[in-house]
């Protein structure tokens, strides 16, 4: 037996407010959260969404000193920035908050110091960094030296960014600070640690034995940190910007990011509710949910809910669903190489398609595996199902209710066979529904609830109304009634996903307030009811604006490169004598034009002082032919001459490989005669 719950608390992970939110974030996260939400909320069930902006840690602070302001700058222009593309989404939040409020540094404070009081910290010292210069201890992001692995000079003190190793900052070859470059001193300082290894066996019992209907992803990763043996974690770090350490002797140390940030979910319950929050942290039939991403998955369901336990008076969540990720294009969203769809940008570029993007991170949610997210597929999932499915349905049965029927729900006559079987399709789509829902398998709900309009455009192709209308009207009434019914159910099945389209669907329906508890049933619209002229509810998205942000993708891909490019070791040495080998010239280009049925040559009619020969050179995608005549290029005389696609070359022009393979063709800085030697 599943356990009935009371209320429901929803948490969301609370995003670094160093960057907008992008659509890794939200397919992850937020989307399936609101979807959860909403669903429980149609049910008329006690449910909370609580979401906020974690505004602490070490790179914010070091965005702030890269751009010359101070942390809270950052924070304030990036918390606004997400919390109205939030809201412009329709994540339906009772509050989005931040972790910089007053009453968050007042609760996650009053929590380090219940614990520190109740003796539930070890104290220890150890030598860290210490930058003389800046006068401050360094977290390991603020060092850089020397890669053990690869050599790269430039690797940061917890991870070496070319070959991608994560390093402790004690590992680096001569380690430097990142801030002002002088060499760093090791010191004594004290911070204080969570004994984890005590809580272990409760954790272990908790999770592996209380909790084995977790995501088999979210199970395994506990699994394997439990296995591996626990270890004290120190909750308190040298740093200026966070919710000081309210101890005696500790100046100049603010409680660790990810102690204060999961409090964040308790102070914005406070918040939101000052008289009742702990009904929803204290009661054991509060079910609470927290909606995260997998790399966030040890800190909620094994170092928060240690807090929780060392405080002593709070529940622990009933579950952590948590989705793998979403790549871009085939390549890892990355922040700090661009490559994302920016949430703020998504809705200046495409205005009024909140409900598009909220159905394609659905129907293509990371929910067991790693996905993809690529234009052309958000343009197929738009203009195939959005468009041809679920729209057309509607607009069919609408338009055809207007045409006979001036816009009235016509009465429904006798059912035939087919009628009845049409309906009793989607009798069960409310338990269905529900249950994939309840078990965070939002994508198959989707799948579900588009099936139904589905079932609508099958059952008006197969009936043809429009074929019945001179001979029989009450068929025709009893075929619109039912295809009526059908589309009000869809603004129902639909509300958790697209809310925009939803409402706008109601409201053409006059239907009111969407009731989950009516989905499925065939009297949803009264005969005799009125329903408005027919809007659409989705338009097709042509292949220019998809073009855009496909050319836009590509621009950030080779900046990415040119900023990346690291020139290559130079090759063994060589004689004199082997370098006179080679007869280089100079020519200059008389004609050049495409080899045909090859998309890399081009050929050339070069002028070499000695009457003129033929070159074939691989550079046809950077040049169109026409640039390069009348131009002086460098090439080699004396290479042996052969055929490519059918023409014979004589030798080859020199050309510079740019980073990003393009080539760049390099010629004398002023004007020689054709056919001089480079020496
Ligand atoms: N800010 C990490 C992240 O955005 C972190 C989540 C906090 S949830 C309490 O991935
Ligand atoms: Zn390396």
């Amino acid at each position: 037996m599943e356990k009935k719950f009371a209320r429901t608390l929803v948490t969301t992970a609370l995003p670094y407010a160093n960057g907008p939110v992008h659509i890794g974030h939200l397919a992850g996260v937020y989307v399936p959260a609101d979807i959860y939400t909403r669903y429980l909320r149609m049910k008329g069930e006690d449910v909370i969404m609580i979401g906020g902006s974690d505004e602490h840690g070490v790179p914010i602070t070091l965005k702030a000193r890269k751009e010359g302001v101070s942390p809270q700058d950052i924070v304030d222009r990036y918390h606004k920035i997400i919390k109205d593309s939030f809201e412009e989404l329709g994540i339906s939040f009772d509050i989005y908050s931040r972790t910089t409020s007053e009453i968050h540094r007042k609760t996650a404070s009053d929590f380090f110091r219940t614990l520190y009081d109740k003796g539930e910290f070890i104290e220890k010292t150890s030598m860290q960094y210490y930058d003389e210069e800046a006068g401050q201890f360094l977290a390991d992001r603020y060092i850089v030296g020397t890669c053990p692995h690869c050599g790269n000079p430039q690797a940061y003190g917890d991870q070496c960014e070319k070959c991608g190793t994560s390093l402790s900052a004690d590992e680096l070859i001569d380690p430097r600070s990142a801030i002002g470059g002088s060499k760093l001193v090791k010191k004594e300082t004290k911070h204080w640690y969570l004994p984890l290894d005590k809580w272990e066996p409760v954790l272990r019992k908790w999770i592996l034995e209380e909790h084995k209907e977790w995501k088999p992803n979210v199970y395994g990763q506990c699994k394997s940190w439990l296995d591996m043996g626990l270890q004290p974690r120190a909750v308190s770090r040298d740093l200026d910007w966070g919710v000081p350490v309210p101890v005696e002797g500790a100046e100049g140390k603010v409680l660790y990011v990810w102690f204060d940030a999961p409090i964040g979910y308790i102070s914005n319950t406070k918040e939101l509710l000052p008289d009742r929050w702990e009904e929803y942290w204290k009661r054991d039939d509060t079910r609470i949910i927290h909606f995260i991403g997998k790399d966030n998955i040890v800190f909620h369901c094994i170092v928060f809910p240690a807090m929780l336990m060392a405080e002593g008076s709070y529940q622990l969540p009933e579950n952590v669903p948590s989705n793998e990720f979403l790549n871009l294009e085939g390549d890892k969203i990355s922040t700090s190489r661009n490559w994302a769809v920016w949430l703020h940008e998504y809705l200046v570029d495409f205005p009024g398609k909140q409900d598009v993007l909220r159905y394609v991170l659905t129907a293509n949610a990371p929910e067991t595996k790693d996905n993809d997210f690529t234009w052309k597929d958000f343009q197929a999932r738009n203009n195939n199902e959005l468009v041809a499915i679920l729209g057309n349905f509607v607009n069919r049965s609408m338009v055809l209710t207007h045409k006979y029927f001036e816009g009235e729900i016509p009465a429904l006559g006798e059912l035939t066979d087919y009628d009845r079987q049409t309906l009793d399709e989607f009798k069960n789509v409310k338990d269905t529904l529900g249950e994939d829902i309840e078990h965070f398998r939002f994508r198959d709900a989707l799948r579900e609830a588009m099936n139904l309009a589905r079932i609508g455009n099958k059952y008006l192709a197969d009936t043809e109304p429009w074929k019945l209308a001179k001979t029989d009207m009450g068929r025709v009434a009893t075929i619109l009634n039912v295809a009526m019914q059908i589309t009000a159910n869809l603004a129902i099945a639909f509300e958790p996903f697209l809310p925009f389209s939803a409402a706008k669907l109601r409201k053409m329906l006059n239907m009111g307030d969407a009731d989950w508890n009516k989905l499925g049933s065939i009297d949803i619209l009264a005969v005799g009811s009125h329903v408005a002229k027919p809007e659409l509810l989705f338009e097709k998205i042509e292949d220019a604006a998809i073009n855009a942000q496909i050319e836009r993708l590509e621009r950030i891909k080779q900046e990415n490169i040119i900023k990346n490019f690291q020139a290559e070791p130079v090759a063994e040495s060589v004689k004199i004598d082997d370098f006179a080998k080679l007869d280089i010239r100079v020519g200059k280009v008389l004609e050049c034009q495409k080899v045909p049925k090859s998309d890399k040559l081009l050929q050339f009619k070069i002028d070499d002082g000695l009457g003129g020969r033929t070159i074939v050179s691989g550079i046809a995608k950077y040049y169109k032919p026409e640039e390069l005549v009348g131009k002086e290029v460098c090439f080699i005389a004396n290479l042996e001459p052969r055929k490519l696609k059918g023409v014979e070359s004589q030798g080859m022009i020199l050309s510079a490989e740019d980073a990003g393979g393009r080539l760049v063709v390099i010629g004398p800085q002023g004007e020689v005669k054709p056919g001089c030697q480079v020496k």
